[in-house]
Order: C-alpha cells, then sequence, then structure tokens
C-alpha cells in the first residue's frame, strides 16, 4: 500500500497533466490508489476529520483551571489557523482528503512539507486536546484503563507524576502523551512542536491516549511561566469518560 501510495505520488509528480493525456483519468487515479488503510497501530476510533469540529464546551467550561480568554483565543486562532493551514497544504501537495485519513497522512509524514507536518499535527493534536478535556467532574479512569495504569506504572499516582514530569521537561513548545504501543503496552513521553506519536518521523510512536498541550500559548495568559502550575491544574479537567472509551476502543 505504502509503495502505491508512493508510486502514485512519484507518477503524478513526474507526469503532471501529462499523465491525464496518457488516459488515465484523474477520478480514477484516487480510487485505484487509495491510502484508505490506518497506520502501523490498528485502532477502532474513528479518522479525525481534516475540520475544525465545534469545541464540545464554552469557553468558561474549564475554568478555573484553564480560564476562557485562552480557550477563547487558543480554539478560534491557534487552533483555527493549524486546520487552514494544513486544507492549504493538502491542496498544494495533492492529498486527497476525501480518502486518506489524517491518520494515514501522519503516519507517512515524512514524504511531505515541513507546513504539512507542522500544520497537520497542530490540528490533530488540539481536536484530540478538546475531547480529552471537560467540565470538572471528580471522575478517574473505568476499569480497565485504570488497571492497565496501575499495572504500567505502578499506581494512578505515580502515572500523573510521571506524565506531568514529561510536559515540564519537555524543553520549549510540544506535547505530553500518553500512547498505547503497537504491542498493546502503555507508555509516557514528549513531543516536539506539533508532532505526534502517528508520526514516523517521532521517536516516540504509538496511538495517542491522552494528551497534554504545554506549548506558552496553552496556558501563558493566566499561568505565565509556571508550566508546572498549569500541568497541576489540568489534571482537574481531564475528560476521563472519553479517554478511557479511547482506550477500550483501541484495544479492541
Ligand atoms: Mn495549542
Amino acid at each position: 500500500m505504502k509503495n502505491n501510495e508512493l508510486s502514485r505520488r512519484n507518477f503524478i509528480q513526474k507526469t503532471g497533466k501529462a499523465g491525464l493525456g496518457l488516459g488515465l483519468s484523474a477520478t480514477v487515479l484516487p480510487s485505484a490508489f487509495s491510502c484508505s488503510s490506518a497506520h502501523a497501530i490498528a485502532v477502532n476510533t474513528p479518522p479525525t476529520p481534516y475540520t475544525q469540529q465545534p469545541l464540545p464546551y464554552n469557553y468558561k467550561a474549564l475554568e478555573p483551571s484553564i480560564d476562557a480568554l485562552t480557550m477563547e483565543i487558543h480554539y478560534t486562532k491557534h487552533a483555527a489557523t493549524y486546520t487552514k493551514n494544513l486544507a492549504e497544504a493538502t491542496v498544494a501537495e495533492g492529498v486527497n482528503t476525501g480518502s486518506m485519513s489524517l491518520e494515514s497522512l501522519l503516519a507517512n509524514i515524512s514524504k511531505y512539507s515541513a507546513k504539512m507536518r507542522n500544520n497537520g499535527g497542530g490540528h490533530y493534536n488540539h481536536e484530540l486536546f478538546w475531547k480529552v478535556m471537560g467540565p470538572k467532574t471528580n471522575a478517574l479512569p473505568a476499569e480497565a484503563l485504570m488497571s492497565a495504569i496501575q499495572k504500567s506504572f505502578g499506581s494512578f499516582e505515580a502515572f500523573t507524576t510521571q506524565f506531568s514530569d514529561a510536559g515540564k521537561n519537555r524543553f520549549g513548545s510540544g506535547w505530553a502523551w500518553l500512547v498505547l504501543t503497537s504491542d498493546k503496552q502503555l507508555r509516557i513521553g514528549s513531543t516536539p512542536n506539533q508532532d505526534n506519536p502517528l508520526m514516523n518521523v517521532s521517536d516516540l510512536k504509538g496511538f495517542p491516549v491522552l494528551g497534554l498541550d504545554v506549548w506558552e500559548h496553552a496556558y501563558y495568559l493566566k499561568y505565565q511561566n509556571k508550566r508546572p502550575d498549569y500541568i497541576t491544574s489540568w489534571w482537574n479537567v481531564v475528560n476521563w469518560k472519553f479517554v478511557s472509551d479511547r482506550y477500550d476502543a483501541a484495544m479492541k
């Protein structure tokens, strides 16, 4: 599949419109060579759309952990810009967004430009970030995820400490992650910039179960330089129902 996709891209790049003169219809090519299978880690969660989805709560919903102005600017400016730039890159680089999932694109991101990498990651990461948060409920992970966390990290407290440290210690901008590896193990790590663990260029690889944005734009208005305080407060608004369901779906 990957070879076919690469061949198709090379073919189109080399022949351009001349290829169409050989009797190859533009409508036939995508279906014949579509890259619709998921990335290397098989998961049962629906593909992430290329468009920005509505925020699942209002801007004030995560206060006091995350203030309304930060949420509004983060969603309507930062995240919206990644989505817009991703759309530009997919057009410029001939990605058929109807047949290739964003997850597949990220799994093959080394074939594309830095603009695609930064904004494809930026869009995917933020779409996930909004969903892994919600109004404070005092909930904990559901049984299966909690059990896996305890088995992998010793205790829930040890897990949150290790995950928080991954966020605190990420130098500059980036993300902390809880991922499910291809052999179905939980692992904590971080990525720089807008990279994520689905990318074939990432040192940390796996299916992202939980992600935390540690870019300054995610917390600076309320917390200024105090990233650790932001992370401590962020745990209050983790939507464990969503995260647990996501874990369960990925384990199937
Ligand atoms: Mn952000």
